[in-house]
Parts: C-alpha cells; structure tokens; sequence
C-alpha cells in the first residue's frame, strides 16, 4: 500500500480562499489509475484555501469555546466539500475512492492523536477502495477541538500500517536548504534523513512551520519517503516506480 498527501498549495490556490485546481488532481488521479489495482494507495489530502482560512478565523486552535462553535461545524463541512471535489474527480476517472472522515475515527490529545479507528481503513483497503481522508477538526481532550493535520495523520497511519512507501505531492520540488520561493540559491536536497535535519543543512531551515513540521512529522515514519512536486505531469509515477525525483528518504 501507497500513501500519498496530496498537499494543499497543490489542490489550492493558497491566496484564493475556496479555489480547487481540479486538473491538478485530474492528473494525480490519472497517473494512480495506470498502477490501480496492482498497487494499493490510501490518499491524505490537506486543508488549502478550504479549511485554512475558515480555521484562523474561528480561532480554531485555541479550543472549542461557546463563540466558535458553529465556525467549527463549518470549517469541517468546507472540509467535507474539498474531500467531495477530489473524491469526486477519482470516482469519475473510475478509481474507487471512498471518503472517510478523520472527525469520526481520531481523537487527540495536545496535538497528538490518542485514539484511532482504523479498523473501517484496513477493511476498505482490504476490499480494493482508495480510502480518502483528509486534515479535519477533530475531539480534542485537552481543549474540546483542535485541528489535525494530514501529515499527522500520516505518521499515525505509516506506522500502524507500514506503507511500502509514502509519496508528499507538494508545490515545489522537494525539500530545500533554504526557502527557495525566496532564495534563488536555495538547493534541493535529494535525499534526507535524521542526521540531516539534527546538524546538517535542514537544521538551517529557513522556511514556514508548514514545512519544517511536515519533514519532523515525515522523518517519523520509518518507511522510504518522497517528497515532490505534485504540479509536474510524470513526477508520481517516477515516485511509485521508485525512481529518481525529488527528496528521498530511504
Ligand atoms: O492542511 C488542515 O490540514 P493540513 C485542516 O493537512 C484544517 O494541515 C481544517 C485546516
């Protein structure tokens, strides 16, 4: 079985709130239907322009509170209307995507989940479904709601379900030195591991918390890894293939 995350700058728009790049996810879901069902995959998709903005302004992750209550059921629907439109784009490409939503198999505890499910996945893979989950708001026991992320969610499930390998489709090439939207000399790294990121160059991370947090939740995963972008036409094909692209980890 495959993991792959399709991340949210490649579904989204990031600036655009509510923008869906559906061929984007066209091609994604047109490259995993020549290894179906050969290969088994399990598909993690982030919030974007959907559940970002809505989640900032309800103050999601200072907890449930009698103000953002509803704010919070509506983020998990803008949630469910993004999971609708890619599952939707599978579907019509004849892959059986199933939706499952994280709210209702996870509970976490100070951003760690505590509690999962995943009984209801391995069933679904086991029957030959594409299980689509994706970064939801989920019970939180320490402050009634909080956020989960894919990638979190990811790490929980690699190591539960030990994935022959998990495949971050992002909106660059890889994992860089250096934030390389900003620094033109930023270099890929091809390939990563615990060493790097403790006293190599990754530690000189100059980039969002997005990332730093998807390489640290990435490196926790004990399967090989790739982190490439999602945008460019044959680059998930090379990752399932195993070949050379973007930044591995092995
Ligand atoms: O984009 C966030 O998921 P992520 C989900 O995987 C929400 O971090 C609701 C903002």
């Amino acid at each position: 079985m495959i993991i792959v995350k399709l991340g949210g700058s490649v579904i989204c728009n990031k600036d655009k709130p509510f923008s869906f790049n559906g061929s984007v996810v066209k091609q994604i879901a047109h490259e995993i239907a020549s290894f179906y069902p050969e290969r088994k995959f399990l598909l993690v998709h982030g919030g974007g322009s959907f559940g970002h903005p809505l989640a900032k302004k309800y103050g999601i992750r200072e907890g449930l509170n009698k103000e953002n209550i509803n704010g919070i059921s509506k983020t998990h629907q803008a949630m469910l209307e993004l999971n609708k439109k890619i599952v939707g784009i599978f579907v019509d490409d004849g892959l059986p995507a199933f939706s499952v939503s994280p709210s209702s198999i996870f509970i976490i505890n100070k951003g760690q989940i505590v509690d999962g499910w995943i009984k209801a996945i391995e069933e679904l893979l086991a029957r030959n479904f594409i299980p689509v989950l994706f970064g939801d708001v989920v019970i939180a026991k320490d402050k009634g709601i909080d956020i989960l992320s894919g990638d979190q969610i990811i790490s929980y499930l690699a190591n539960k379900m030990m994935p022959e390998k998990v495949i971050f489709l992002m909106d660059v090439d890889g994992i860089y030195d250096k934030n390389p939207k900003i620094y033109k000399d930023a270099r890929l790294i091809e390939v990563i591991d615990k060493k790097i990121m403790l006293h190599g160059e990754a530690a000189k991370f100059d980039v969002t918390g997005g990332i730093k947090n998807k390489v640290e939740e990435a490196l926790k995963i004990s399967c090989p890894i790739y982190f490439i972008n999602g945008g460019i036409k044959g680059n998930l094909t090379k990752a399932i293939k195993g070949e050379r692209v973007g930044t591995r980890k092995e």
